[in-house]
């Protein structure tokens, strides 16, 4: 059975000194080094958003970075402008192992719509071409890496279960951002899903 390793959004926007930085984000860049050896399959998402991006409180009259507002597609979260097409910030960790990686799903890319999940924009409809990718080249079990864990890897995970994906979190290569409990409920409502939990030393040794 192949598997493949996902690392979601290790950006500089979410490290220390980044625009929408998670507290000790940078510490999951040397774990995820060393698990690049083990897979043969590696994919990395990045948020890639367009200047004026609607989840930005820059983009609403009256609005600060993490209140919510309703869309079309539900709630959304309201976030400092962060992961600029083109920009610094929206490059990966400047020591982030990338090399290995064979895909980049870059994601948030339309500016009337979030995209958190690797597989689906936040609409849940809206598909990425991930899960096609994965279903091509026989992937059915993946390992998932990165930031931050209550938001853009929540949603992945959660979609690929619902995908009928195996899931293995590997706890010591994610971090959250934890905005009004929402890393509790991350943890949860991954467990939930049927994900599993996993340390990086169990796939190193
Ligand atoms: C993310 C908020 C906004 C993430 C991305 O990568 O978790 N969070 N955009
Ligand atoms: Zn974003």
């Amino acid at each position: 059975m192949n598997s493949a390793l996902l690392i979601v959004d290790t950006q500089n926007d979410f490290c220390p000194g980044g625009a929408l930085a998670v507290p000790e984000g940078d510490r999951v860049v040397p774990v995820i080094n060393q698990l690049t050896g083990k897979f043969r399959n590696i994919i990395l998402t990045q948020d890639w958003h367009p200047a004026g991006h609607h989840s930005f409180a820059s983009s609403h009259s009256a609005k600060e970075p993490f209140d919510e507002v309703t869309m079309d597609y539900g709630r959304q979260v309201l976030w400092p402008d962060h992961c600029i097409q083109g920009t610094k910030g929206a490059e990966f960790h400047p020591d982030l192992n990338v090399e290995s990686a064979q895909l980049i799903i870059r994601k948030g890319f339309r500016k009337e719509i979030d995209s958190y999940s690797g597989f689906f924009e936040n609409d849940h409809q809206t598909a990425t071409g991930l899960a096609g990718y994965l279903k091509e080249r026989d992937v059915e079990t993946l390992y998932i890496a990165g930031l931050a864990a209550d938001f853009c890897v929540k949603w992945t995970v959660l979609d690929a279960r619902k995908l009928g994906f195996q899931v293995h979190v590997v706890k010591d290569a994610v971090q959250g951002l934890d905005v009004n409990g929402s890393l509790d409920q991350a943890w949860h409502e991954m467990s939930a899903s049927g994900a599993h939990f996993i340390e990086s030393k169990q796939l190193l040794a």
